[in-house]
């Protein structure tokens, strides 16, 4: 349901509010925000495998010559202003913002209804002071009990600038296969609000190795464990069934879908292949494949920095439809020029996007905007 504009849209773009910056400096373990002796800018640690450096610069007592946990918490992470000076930089002409991982995973249950709702009304005003420049997926209090959890959805369907949820794999703990989740799939979709799939967790530390922590940055977690982690999740949600329980159910994930684009012919071939599964009736003629999912009920984003990745998800899901651009600003900063100039985050998704659709082609508008601009309404400001 492309619209044939050529506006610019980022769907995948973070913020932290100032209250939710707070409550981050606040905690003593992870997710927190800490400042180091002699570091310029505090230190935003969230990755259960930043915990080992962590764990060594506190033995240590000393952080000066160390290589410091995290990533720095710069004025990008929470304020208006810079995310909109980020815009235009870049000529992105509507944000689609979302709270950043880990959401309120960690919030204690009888505060998560009160935290959700304060953080969604901080994005709902933040949209509401630029009109028509942004809108917001919101953030639900998973950890609160079922009937806190679906009075957020009532909140927020009221919310005129939320067009959708960002959402984790851990569910209410047991994943997005639990069963438990179905009538919260049911509210959002009832409520035509988009789920954005997002990776946290990645995947267990071990499967790095010894030397990972101490040698290879972030680059393990963020590039393999967070795509494995949405392939898995979107993986038992199909196992489950929920995608037919829920028909009107839409995803949009994170990182072009991990790799489900590639690896769903093999997921396929295991069902057909499963004993178990033919023999209790699910692997059927009338069963919906993977790839009819992929191309009636998810769309994908166009983070994937590559031509060639980006190629893999548009055939996924059966055209240039169903994927939507995104930078994943305020992570990635440039490292070597100026982090107010131009970012890679930007310009190498934009070329991936030239390079799989042709410069100009309408394809390319179409994933630059006009899936956004017709899949999320954001036209209904
Ligand atoms: O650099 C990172 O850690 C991240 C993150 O945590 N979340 C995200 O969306 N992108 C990068």
């Amino acid at each position: 349901m492309a619209t044939s504009t050529s506006k610019v849209v980022d769907i995948h773009t973070h913020m932290y509010p100032p209250a939710y910056v707070e409550l981050l400096e606040s905690r003593k373990s992870i997710p927190f925000i800490r400042r180091f002796d002699g570091a310029k800018d505090p230190r935003y640690i969230i990755l259960p495998s930043e915990a080992e450096s962590l764990d060594k610069i506190t033995a240590a007592g000393s952080s000066a010559s160390a290589n410091l946990p995290g990533r720095p918490v710069t004025s990008h992470y929470s304020s208006l202003a810079q995310k909109l000076h980020f815009m235009d930089t870049h000529g992105i002409d509507i944000s689609v913002i979302s709270l950043a991982n880990p959401w309120l995973d960690f919030v204690a249950s009888e505060e998560a209804g009160e935290t959700a709702k304060s953080v969604n009304q901080e994005f709902s005003n933040m949209c509401a002071s630029s009109p028509g420049r942004l809108f917001f997926f919101a953030t639900l209090p998973l950890t609160a009990p079922p009937e806190t959890l679906l009075a957020a959805i009532g909140h927020i369907r009221g919310l005129r600038y939320c067009r959708g949820v960002i959402l984790g794999t851990s569910g209410l703990g047991k994943g997005l296969d639990d069963g438990a989740l179905v009538p919260v799939f049911r509210a959002l979709a009832a409520n035509r609000l988009t789920i954005f799939l997002h990776p946290h967790y990645g995947l267990p530390s071990e499967v790095w190795g010894p030397r990972a922590s101490a040698e290879y940055g972030h680059v393990l977690p963020l590039a393999l464990g967070f795509p494995m982690e949405t392939t898995i999740a979107v993986a038992r949600m199909y196992l489950a069934g929920v995608f037919d329980a829920v028909p009107g159910l839409r995803m949009l994930l994170a990182h072009s879908g991990g790799t489900l684009p590639f690896l769903a012919g093999r997921i396929e071939s295991c069902i057909v292949h499963d004993g178990h599964l033919v023999c209790s009736g699910k692997a059927g003629p009338a069963r919906r494949t993977v790839w009819d999912v992929l191309r009636e009920q998810i769309y994908l984003d166009a983070v994937i920095y590559s031509g060639v990745g980006l190629r893999a998800a548009i055939d996924a899901g059966g055209g240039e439809d169903r994927l939507m651009f995104g930078t994943d600003h305020p992570f990635f900063p440039p490292l070597n020029s100026d982090e107010q100039g131009e970012w890679e985050s930007m310009t190498w998704n934009a070329t991936a996007v030239s390079k799989a659709l042709g410069d100009g082609s309408e394809g390319a508008r179409k994933v630059m905007g006009g899936n956004a601009v017709g899949v999320l309404r954001l036209w209904e400001d």
